[in-house]
């Protein structure tokens, strides 16, 4: 064992897949920030439609995007349904991934395949108060957290040492990188005012 170790250590070898690791996203008052986009950065890993163990869609329901924020694989469809009995018009001016669904009424859905990695802000052309975001990823280790601001990834790639961190409502304009050294868990400030998620918090 003592042998096989030093083997490990002279060739400095990250042999193994990594984690599980939970990130804690938090303000800087220590609250908690769900709805948090993390993912591991600089995978090889190819992204597919099923990578996900959720749904690609993003609801209108109630005059509201549900989710707020979607994790979306590149390349596969996003549907659309509508739930309300008004309709809607669903666009998007984000570079590299434009869309436009012109309005559509109750129980009808439209699907759209997102080809740019990076954030789509999704709106609707009646109702300016609808707001949600679909953050389109090329790589399976991403997620989002929970309610308790807490995302953990059971196990990475080997030599996995960086995350990005993004939440529509951060002032940072960029993703914010950690850097991570295999700790079981991580904790990540990003500066979201209260208000911001109290609004965004469904
Ligand atoms: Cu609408």
């Amino acid at each position: 064992m003592r042998i096989l170790l030093s083997i490990y250590l002279l060739i400095g070898l990250p042999a193994l897949a990594e984690g599980p690791v939970t990130l804690l996203v938090q303000t800087q008052a220590g609250e908690a920030i769900p709805n948090a986009v993390v993912i591991a950065k600089d995978s090889e890993a190819e992204v597919s439609a099923d990578s996900f163990d959720w749904d690609v869609l993003m609801e209108q329901s109630d005059k509201t995007f549900v989710p707020y924020v979607l994790i979306a694989p590149l390349g596969s469809e996003v549907s659309f349904p509508n739930r309300d009995r008004m309709r809607h018009h669903v666009y998007s001016f984000s570079k590299g991934n434009r869309f436009e669904i012109e309005l559509y009424g109750r129980d009808e859905t439209r699907s759209i395949a997102f080809d740019t990695p990076g954030v789509v802000a999704v709106g609707c052309n009646i109702h300016d108060e609808m707001i949600g975001y679909i953050r389109v990823v090329d790589t399976p280790y991403a997620g989002k957290t929970d309610g308790a601001g807490s995302m953990t990834f059971t196990d990475l790639p080997a030599g996995t040492n960086e995350f990005l961190v993004w939440h529509p409502d951060m002032s940072e304009r960029d993703d914010v990188v950690i850097s991570w050294n295999g700790a079981s868990e991580l904790k990540v400030t990003l500066d979201v005012a209260p208000a911001a998620l109290a609004a965004g918090n469904h």
